[in-house]
């Protein structure tokens, strides 16, 4: 299955599900002040190498299941196709928050490792610091789900993932995965972690199960 179809199997979901793109609100409801959580600054040695060269080092793999397995730096991603959203971040934990993000589709990043193959079902995304999360196809191609370089209108701050993040919008906080390290296009998620889909399911934070 090319990117193409992905794109179509997508659209043809988001119609007869009767979805739509999640709610965008207005510039004036970004909140001030929008948190920092959980993890603020991975302590692992290649990434803080990373951070000290200011990301100039940072590449993103992209393996598995595409035809064309390719690396991305991070002039890369931003060379891509972007879109910019104001969307609500809502934490599982009792918070929210409003944001502008800019990002690549990760449709945008497939598609430039030549689409995904057949039988390609998840996509793996590890972090620095040790978390991974799976997202859907659905998820994947939905025109919302950005890896996320800018916030407000500035570089990702260190705190809220730089200099990479997801955003899912459709998903609750911790699928934002932060600190974005490779992505990996699987058929299963037996394997990685504890094979449940991310490192919150596998640790059982039932309390974590939203959308
Ligand atoms: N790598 C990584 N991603 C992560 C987390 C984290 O600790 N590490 N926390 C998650 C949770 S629970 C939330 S609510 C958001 C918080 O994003 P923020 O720090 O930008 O507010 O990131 C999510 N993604
Ligand atoms: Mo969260």
């Amino acid at each position: 299955m090319g990117v193409a179809d992905v794109l179509t199997m997508a659209t043809q979901r988001l119609l007869l599900s009767g979805g739509q793109l999640v709610q965008e609100h207005d510039p004036s409801e970004i909140t001030k002040n929008f948190p920092v959580w959980n993890q603020s600054n991975p302590e692992d040695e290649e990434y803080q190498r990373l951070r000290r060269g200011g990301y100039a080092d940072w590449q993103l793999p992209v393996s598995g299941l595409v035809n064309r397995p390719i690396s991305l730096s991070l002039a890369d991603l931003k060379r891509l196709p972007q879109r910019t959203q104001i969307t609500s971040h809502i934490c599982e934990q009792g918070w929210s928050a409003i944001a502008q993000w800019t990002g690549a589709p990760l449709l945008q990043v497939l598609e430039a490792a030549g689409g995904v193959t057949p039988d390609a079902r998840y996509v793996v995304i590890d972090a620095y610091g040790g978390f991974y999360e799976g997202y859907d196809m659905f998820d994947v191609v939905h025109p919302q789900t950005i890896l996320a370089y800018g916030m407000n209108g500035k570089d990702l701050p260190l705190g809220n993932g730089a200099p990479v993040r997801l955003r899912v919008e459709r998903h609750c906080g911790y699928k934002q995965i932060k600190f974005v390290k490779s992505i990996q296009v699987v058929s299963s998620m037996e394997g990685f972690g504890r094979g449940t889909g991310g490192t919150n399911s596998d640790f059982n934070f039932h309390w974590y199960a939203g959308a």
